[in-house]
């Protein structure tokens, strides 16, 4: 019995691993698909009307009407587009079902990323779109593809002089998740942290500059949260970079660079679309909270009721004599 119950459990992991390797997805067409007039709480002739999925799943629709159907990609006329006139919907022959009747189904693998709309032949109101998004590796890489095999990612500016150290988490970025940037710096010259070192943070996507933020690293690090919108190469783009310095460190980091582009450095990476949430409503930007303001809470929680405690013992201890 005991190997019953172990072989059992490994029959489900196995269920479980497949399930994170491959997906299939189901699409209903619900009962009563056929009537325009039906009026489904809904109102979606294909169920759910968008479904978004990853490069290489496969999605399945179940005809739950009492009709046979199509799932057919291309334009459709639209809900209202087919009434009164005989326009029926252009497939453009990229996948195409054929009829399949009450209680059947039919699959499809999507091997392209890209949007795909479908519609139903014989009930032109029946749209529905499929999101095919590139499929997320389960590890970090940089923009040209190369896999990152360690955090923090250490690079330095062109002139030598300082050194910052990188990681982003999660690993690996999709959108509309937030992910924070930390980072730490150093004068490798002097093997210590930069403190206090002035910068601009820059997001640089498919292109376009996304974010730019100054900031100033206390503590010898510093940190941003950021929420992509767009899936895509990214650049993390540090500029101007200058540090201060505190008492202690004797390096050229103080000084301003000669020439800005001496102190630019450069982390790429990935962006990819996240087939579990297709929009949200916080889209950009939590940044500007330093570790400096951390540190000031660290001091206000710990170093203040200790000092009133300390006081009370005090109080205690020798206030109370003068009364005796
Ligand atoms: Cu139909």
């Amino acid at each position: 019995m005991k190997s019953l119950f172990f072989i059992f459990c490994i029959y489900f992991l196995l269920l479980t691993f497949q399930n994170t390797v491959a997906e299939e997805q189901t699409v209903s067409i619900p009962f009563g698909a056929f009537d325009p007039t039906f009026d489904t709480p809904v109102e979606n002739w294909y169920e759910p009307p968008v479904i978004s999925i990853q490069k290489g799943d496969t999605v399945s629709w179940i005809n739950d009407d009492q009709e046979g159907h199509t799932v057919t990609s291309g334009e459709g006329p639209g809900r209202f587009g087919w009434m009164g006139s005989d326009k029926f919907g252009e497939p453009d022959g990229f996948f195409d079902s054929g009829r399949f009747m009450k209680g059947e189904s039919w699959s499809f693998t999507f091997d392209e990323a890209g949007l795909f709309r479908y519609f139903c032949t014989f009930h032109p109101w029946m749209e529905g779109i499929v999101v095919v998004g590139e499929s997320i590796p389960d590890y970090p890489h940089d923009s040209f593809g190369n896999k990152i095999e360690k955090f923090p990612v250490i690079d330095y500016t062109a002139d030598g002089i300082i050194e910052i150290d990188m990681t982003w988490e999660p690993n690996v970025i999709k959108t509309n998740e937030k992910v924070t940037f930390i980072y730490q710096t150093y004068d490798p010259a002097a093997n210590t942290n930069l403190d206090k070192m002035k910068y601009e943070l820059i997001l640089i996507q498919n292109g376009d500059e996304i974010f730019r933020d100054e900031g100033l690293t206390s503590v010898g690090g510093d940190y941003r949260n950021f929420i992509f919108e767009f899936p895509g190469p990214v650049e993390i783009r540090f500029e101007n970079i200058q540090s201060w310095g505190i008492s202690g460190i004797k390096s050229a980091a103080r000084a301003p660079a000669d020439s800005p582009s001496l102190r630019t450095v450069t982390f790429t990476t990935m962006v990819y679309e996240n087939p579990d949430i297709i929009s949200t409503d916080e889209i950009v930007v939590q940044p500007a909270r330093r570790l400096e303001l951390q540190y000031e809470i660290l001091v206000a929680i710990i170093v203040i009721p200790l000092g009133l405690a300390v006081a009370a013992i005090l109080h205690m201890k020798y206030g109370n004599r003068k009364i005796d």
